[in-house]
C-alpha cells in the first residue's frame, strides 16, 4: 500500500478546518442557559438520546431553528418523563464549537504529515478504492469495522454485503462481555442492555461494585430510587464510599480484586446452612454437588483473610438474602472488566440469583424477550466469498475482543479499520499497543462529531452530524414494554458544518462499490419498516414512541422454565466450561498486591459525564469540568499531599500522566486505593474545553489482565504514585 498512510503520526490539525463559535453567529449555549425557562418553544421534536447508549426518549423544545431545552418524553419506557444530566445537556454537543467541520484527508508535504480538507465526494472515493485494493490483493477479511453506538448499524450492513465481517466494539472485552458469557452459562442468555432485572421491586439488592447513581442509566436509576423509597435493603460492596453506599443499609469497604473470595463463601453459607431456595433448585438446576464441593473451603472465616469483610457480616448478608428471596437479588453490574477473573466472578453473581430463586420472580432476574417487531424488507444480502471471518483465540467469546484485533494488527493480520464513533487509543488500554497498531496499518478512517484523539491517527476523517441532527435506524426493543422509537433531526444539519448524517455517508460509500439499491432514501426506508408493522413514519415522527402493553416478564403458577444450557437447567457447575480446562464452579486467586509506594488504581463513571464523549460539552463541563482524584486523607497527610493541591500520576510501568489531577482529600476511600472518573485528560488540542483537563485513567492502564475464557482486558492491576 501507499507509503505515505504506513507511518502514521498523530495530526494536531490547524483549527481552520474546525468549526469556531464565531460561525454559529450567537452562543446559543449561553444564551439559551440562561434563559431557558421563559423561552416557549416553536416546536417539540421527539427523538432519541445518544449523550450514552441507554437511549432514552428525549423531547427537543426548538426555537429559531435552534435546541435550547431536552426534556424527558412521558411515554418512552425508558425515560418516563426525565433525562439523566447528560441528555439533558446534549444541544451542548449539537452547539460544541469545536466540530468537526469538513471530511479530511492525511497527506505527507515536505515531509511533515497534514489534514488537507477533502471533499465527500473525493474522501469516499478514496475510502472505497483503498478498500478494494485491499480486498483485490489481501481480502475484505483483512478490513474492521470498530463501532459504538447505534449509528452504525448502517455501516455494519453495507461492510456485510461488501464481505466485511470482522466487527468489534469496546463494550465487549472493555465492558459487558464477562458478564453476558457468564450468564449465558448459567441460565442459557445474557443480561442485555438495558439489563433484565426487576431492581423497581427488589427487597434486598447486594451491589457488587456497582455505583448505581453515579453510574447514570436514567431508568436503572429510576428503578434503584423506587426500590429505595419502597424500602429495599442495599449491600454496597466496594472500596470507595459511592453514592449507592450512602443509601444502602451495609456499605462494605472490600479489599479490591477479592470479590470472587466474598462471593464463594456467600454461596457457601446459603449451602452449608441450607438457605437456598430447595425446591427451585431441585426443579431448576444441575451440578449442585459439584457445587458444594467446589466452595466448601470458602468459608466466611477463609474469605475474612482475604477480602477484609469480618465473617459475622457475611454470614448476616447471606442470611438476609434469603429471607428476602426471591425479592433479592445481586446485581452482575455492567461495567466488569477488572481483575481478568471476570467470566468466574460473574458466574458466582449468576449462582448466587440461582440459589435465591429469584428467576422471572419480582424483584429478580428477568428476561424481557419481545421486541415491537418491526420487519425489515430491505435484503441486505451477506457477501460470504471473502473469506472467514475472524475467529477469537477465547474459546467462548462470542464476539471478537477490541484487544485481540490490536494484537493481530501489529502481526500483519489487519491492514484497514473503519472507526465508527469509538475513541480508540482513549478506551482500550495499554494505549502503546493500540498505536502501535494503528502505525503497522496501511489506511484507517476514523467517523466523528468531534475532533477526538482518534481522529488524529486517521487517514480519512469523516465528520458526523450529531444525533440531534438527523435520523438513525429504529429502535426496535424492550424495557419491560415492547416499544420501537424514533431518532429523528430535531434540527437540519448546521449549515456552517459540512457533515453528513452516518446512513447518507453509507449510502454514499455504497454508490461507490455498486451497492446503492441497498439504501433508499431514509425517510422512504423508515416509513417502508413501520408500515408492515401496521404503522408510518409519520405517526412515529409525531409520538416518538410506540409501545406494546404485553410482555410476560415474570413466571405463571406452575409455568415450567426453561434454559438454553447445554443441560436445558441452570447449571451451577458448567461442564461447558470444564471441556475448555477451565473451572466449573468459579474459583478465587489471588491478584497482584500494591507494589511499596503505589495505589490500586480504580475508576469508574460519574453522573454528568458518559466515558471521553462528553468531556468537550460545555454545559456538562461547567458542572464537572475535570476530573479528580480520590485518596485517602490519612495516607494522603503521610505523604505530605494537600487538598486541591495537583500532580502528575506515575504507574508501575513508570508511565506518567500526560496532565495533572487534582487531588481530594476523603474518608470515604480505602487507605490502598486511589479513585477517579474515566473519560478525562484529553490530549488533543482541538478539543479546546476538554484539553488538558484532568488526568486520563486509561492512560495509566498498561497492565491488561486478560481473561482466560473470554478475552475480557482486566484493567484493575494498575498502580499509581504521585509526582508534584
Ligand atoms: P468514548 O471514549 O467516549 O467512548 O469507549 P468509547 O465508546 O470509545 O468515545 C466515543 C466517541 O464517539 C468519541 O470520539 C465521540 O466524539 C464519538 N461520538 C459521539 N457521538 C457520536 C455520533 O453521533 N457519531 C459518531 N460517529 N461519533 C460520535 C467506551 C468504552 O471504554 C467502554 S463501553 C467501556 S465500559 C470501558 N470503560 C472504561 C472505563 O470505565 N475506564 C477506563 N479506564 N477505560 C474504559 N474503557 C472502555
Ligand atoms: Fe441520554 Fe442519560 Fe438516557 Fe443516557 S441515560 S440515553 S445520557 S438521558
Amino acid at each position: 500500500m501507499g507509503n505515505s498512510y504506513s507511518r502514521r503520526d498523530f495530526i494536531k490539525v490547524s483549527s481552520c478546518f474546525l468549526a469556531s463559535s464565531s460561525m454559529i453567529g450567537v452562543n446559543p449555549i449561553g444564551l439559551f442557559a440562561q434563559n431557558m425557562d421563559t423561552l416557549v418553544a416553536d416546536q417539540v421534536i421527539p427523538t432519541t438520546c445518544e449523550l450514552c447508549f441507554w437511549r432514552c426518549g428525549v423531547e427537543a423544545h426548538v426555537k429559531d431553528d435552534k435546541v435550547f431545552k431536552l426534556t424527558g418524553q412521558a411515554d418512552h419506557p425508558l425515560s418516563n418523563g426525565k433525562l439523566c444530566p447528560r441528555g439533558t445537556s446534549g444541544h451542548g454537543l449539537l452547539y460544541d464549537p469545536d466540530r468537526l467541520k469538513t471530511p479530511l484527508i492525511r497527506e505527507t508535504v515536505d515531509g511533515k504529515q497534514q489534514f488537507r480538507p477533502a471533499s465527500w465526494d473525493e474522501a469516499l472515493s478514496l475510502i472505497a478504492s483503498k478498500f478494494d485494493l485491499i480486498k483485490e490483493t489481501e481480502g475484505a477479511d483483512k478490513i474492521v469495522l470498530f463501532s459504538h453506538g447505534f449509528g452504525s448499524s448502517f455501516f455494519k450492513r453495507l461492510f456485510k454485503a461488501y464481505g466485511i465481517h470482522n466487527f468489534s466494539a469496546p463494550s465487549y472485552a472493555q465492558c459487558r462481555g464477562a458478564r453476558e458469557e457468564a450468564f449465558k452459562l448459567t441460565f442459557g442468555h445474557g443480561v442485555g442492555s438495558p439489563e433484565g432485572l426487576d431492581v423497581a421491586q427488589c427487597k434486598y439488592l447486594v451491589l457488587i461494585g456497582s455505583h448505581l447513581g453515579e453510574n447514570m442509566h436514567n431508568t436503572a436509576v429510576q428503578d434503584f430510587a423506587d426500590a429505595v423509597s419502597a424500602g429495599c435493603k442495599v449491600v454496597a460492596v466496594d472500596p470507595r464510599f459511592s453514592v449507592a453506599a450512602s443509601k444502602a443499609e451495609r456499605w462494605l469497604p472490600i479489599k479490591p480484586g477479592t470479590d470472587l473470595a466474598l462471593l464463594r463463601s456467600l454461596i457457601h453459607v446459603l449451602l452449608e446452612e441450607k438457605l437456598y431456595d430447595q425446591a427451585f433448585v431441585k426443579e431448576n438446576c444441575v451440578g449442585l454437588e459439584e457445587l458444594i464441593a467446589g466452595v466448601a473451603d470458602a468459608t466466611p472465616e477463609e474469605a475474612y483473610g482475604l477480602t477484609g469483610i469480618d465473617a459475622q457480616t457475611i454470614r448476616d448478608v447471606a442470611r438476609d438474602m434469603a429471607r428476602f428471596a426471591p425479592a433479592a437479588l445481586v446485581h452482575p453490574g455492567r461495567h466488569v472488566a477488572w481483575y481478568g477473573d471476570d467470566t468466574q466472578r460473574e458466574r458466582a453473581i449468576a449462582i448466587l440469583n440461582g440459589l435465591l430463586g429469584n428467576y422471572r420472580q419480582p424483584g429478580g432476574l428477568i428476561h424481557p424477550t419481545k421486541k415491537y417487531g418491526v420487519p425489515n424488507p430491505y435484503h441486505f444480502p451477506k457477501d460470504t466469498s471473502v473469506g472467514a471471518p475472524y475467529k477469537s483465540r477465547f474459546p467462548l467469546a462470542s464476539k471478537v475482543p477490541a484487544n485481540e484485533i490490536v494484537e493481530e494488527t501489529i502481526k500483519g493480520n489487519f491492514k484497514a479499520w473503519f472507526v465508527y464513533g469509538t475513541n480508540l487509543p482513549e478506551t482500550l488500554g495499554d494505549q502503546k499497543a493500540t498505536l502501535e497498531a494503528i502505525k503497522a496499518l496501511d489506511f484507517m478512517v476514523a467517523v466523528d462529531v468531534l475532533p477526538m484523539e482518534v481522529t488524529g491517527y486517521a487517514d480519512v476523517v469523516l465528520p458526523e452530524v450529531s444525533y440531534l441532527e438527523r435520523y438513525d435506524d429504529l429502535d426496535d426493543r424492550t424495557y419491560r414494554k415492547p416499544y420501537v422509537a424514533i431518532r429523528q433531526p430535531a434540527v437540519k444539519p448546521l449549515s456552517y458544518l459540512d457533515a453528513k448524517p452516518g446512513h447518507e455517508i453509507a449510502q454514499m460509500l455504497a454508490k461507490k462499490w455498486g451497492l446503492a439499491e441497498l439504501f433508499p432514501p431514509i425517510e422512504e426506508y423508515l416509513d417502508r419498516r413501520l408500515k408492515e408493522a401496521g404503522t408510518d413514519l409519520l405517526t412515529l415522527k409525531s409520538k416518538g414512541v410506540l409501545v406494546k402493553e404485553d410482555n410476560h416478564l415474570f413466571q405463571s403458577q406452575g409455568e415450567p422454565l426453561r434454559f438454553n444450557t447445554p443441560s436445558g437447567k441452570i447449571e451451577l457447575a458448567s461442564a461447558l466450561l470444564s471441556s475448555h480446562g477451565f473451572d466449573s464452579v468459579p474459583q478465587y486467586t489471588k491478584h497482584p498486591e500494591n507494589p511499596p509506594g503505589y495505589y490500586r488504581l480504580i475508576y469508574g463513571r460519574v453522573p454528568m459525564h458518559t466515558f471521553g464523549r462528553t468531556s468537550n460539552n460545555r454545559i456538562l463541563g461547567e458542572l464537572m469540568p475535570e476530573n479528580e482524584l480520590w485518596i485517602n486523607q490519612i495516607t494522603a497527610q503521610d505523604l505530605g499531599l494537600n487538598a486541591g493541591e495537583y500532580v502528575h500520576l506515575i504507574n508501575q510501568d513508570g508511565k506518567k500522566s500526560a496532565s495533572k489531577i487534582r487531588l481530594k482529600l476523603t474518608e470515604r476511600i480505602r487507605p490502598d486505593v486511589v479513585y477517579m472518573a474515566h473519560g478525562f485528560g484529553h490530549t488533543d488540542k482541538r478539543l479546546k474545553f476538554a484539553y488538558h483537563r484532568g488526568a486520563s485513567a486509561n492512560e495509566m492502564i498498561t497492565n491488561l489482565t486478560l481473561d482466560p475464557i473470554m478475552g475480557g482486558t482486566g484493567f484493575k492491576n494498575n498502580f499509581v504514585t504521585f509526582s508534584r
